[in-house]
């Protein structure tokens, strides 16, 4: 059986997963797009997914009868009521981060799959597939001793106009939140932000860079770098340190090379290339699972912990220096 599988939001990430569904990965295609900028969603089926139907908003897409599950890659904001949406029609659909930009939306989006009984969501934290970081945890677990701090970068060469400084949490420290959640397999109690001296690239409505600090729940402090205009290239670092050693996520492989009296190698600058793999894997874990009606992965309630750690961040990014506590209600039994 083939997935056929609708797409809502057809911008840089909508494209990259068409291009994956149809061209790389098996067992479904792309049926059906849709798209509020009807140019960019014209292109991209003609480019991508020739034989698909554009069809008019987000919700008729999830209801079609031509689509058995569907991929929410709108902005963010949107997030929640395609969920919503895919929810109501009984559809697997794969959420990209965030599940929502806020704890409540994502709340509604828990409310409504356990009401209906069975896991239908996927949030799109890649990540959790990377290789590197899987041999990370493996090592975290067995290696180091208890984990005790965690030193993390996330750097952009640059953003656009429209991504403003709640977007450095949002957006960029997202995948923190959830993978170092993940990595350490604790929660988080409070969430600290300040911000150093700040570069003369970045454009007025962002602050950056930015340092964020949490606290977990078995008191492991963990600080991020998020700078979104570093210029040299798309890089992500992670160090954990633990009571008998250290361990820190391998940077992607790349030639060394040797010329001109210099020793070099390349960094990535898109963050498509950097976790290529891990998106070709969590798609392919969706299309395997929405082939059987459900959904495996990061699921909803993972989605949720982030929205809420997300929530507590960007009130502290508005009273810099203060500390916002975390607390999480209890965890739903169809996440157990
Ligand atoms: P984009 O701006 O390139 O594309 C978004 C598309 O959604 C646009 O074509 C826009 O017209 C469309 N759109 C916006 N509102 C819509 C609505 N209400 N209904 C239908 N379409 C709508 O953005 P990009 O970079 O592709 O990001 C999209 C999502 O993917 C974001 O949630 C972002 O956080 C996530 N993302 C995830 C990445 C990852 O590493 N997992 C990387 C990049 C983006
Ligand atoms: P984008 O701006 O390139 O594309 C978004 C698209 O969604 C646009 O085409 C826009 O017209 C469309 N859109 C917006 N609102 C819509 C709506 N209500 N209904 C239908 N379409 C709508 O953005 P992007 O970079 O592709 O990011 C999209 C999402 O993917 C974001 O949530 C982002 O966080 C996520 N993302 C994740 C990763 C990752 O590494 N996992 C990387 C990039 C983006
Ligand atoms: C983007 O949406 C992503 O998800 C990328 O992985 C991240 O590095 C970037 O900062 C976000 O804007």
């Amino acid at each position: 059986m083939t997935l056929r599988i609708g797409v809502i939001g057809t911008g840089a990430i909508g494209r990259d997963h068409m291009r994956r569904i149809n061209q790389t990965l098996s067992g479904a295609k792309v049926t059906a797009v849709s798209d509020v900028n009807i140019e960019s969603v014209r292109t991209a089926r003609a480019d991508l997914a020739p034989e698909a139907e554009v069809v008019g908003s987000g919700e008729e897409l999830a209801a079609s009868a031509g689509v058995d599950a569907v991929v929410v890659t709108s902005w963010g904001a949107t997030h929640e009521q395609y969920v919503l949406a895919a929810i109501a029609a009984g559809k697997p659909v794969f959420c990209e981060k965030p599940l929502s930009t806020t704890a409540a939306g994502a709340g509604r989006i828990v409310e409504a799959e356990t009401a209906f009984g069975r896991r239908l969501v996927q949030v799109g934290f890649m990540r959790r597939y990377d290789a590197g970081y899987r041999m990370l945890k493996a090592v975290v677990e067995n290696e180091i001793g208890r984990p005790l701090m965690v030193h993390a970068a996330h750097r952009n060469p640059s953003v656009p106009e429209q991504y403003i400084t709640p977007m450095a949490i949002q957006d960029t420290l997202i995948h923190e939140i959830d993978v170092l959640r993940w990595l350490l397999d604790d929660d988080y109690v409070s969430a600290q932000v300040i911000s150093p001296r700040r570069t003369r690239h970045a454009h007025a409505r962002v602050e950056d860079p930015q340092i964020v600090l949490l606290e977990t729940k078995s008191g492991i402090r963990i600080d991020v770098e998020i700078f979104v205009n570093c210029r040299y290239g798309y890089d992500i670092q992670c160090q954990v340190v633990g009571e008998e050693g250290l361990a820190s996520l391998p940077d992607p492989m790349a030639v060394v090379m040797r010329k001109d009296a210099k020793l070099q190698s390349a960094i990535m600058t898109d963050w498509k290339d950097r976790f290529i793999d891990s998106y070709d894997l969590e798609l392919q874990d969706f299309i395997k699972a929405a082939a059987r009606g459900t959904a495996s992965g990061p699921t909803a309630w993972d989605g949720y912990v982030a929205a809420v750690s997300s929530d507590a961040c960007v009130e502290a990014q508005s009273q810099p220096g203060s500390i916002v506590p975390i607390s999480l209600p209890a965890r739903p039994a169809l996440y157990n």
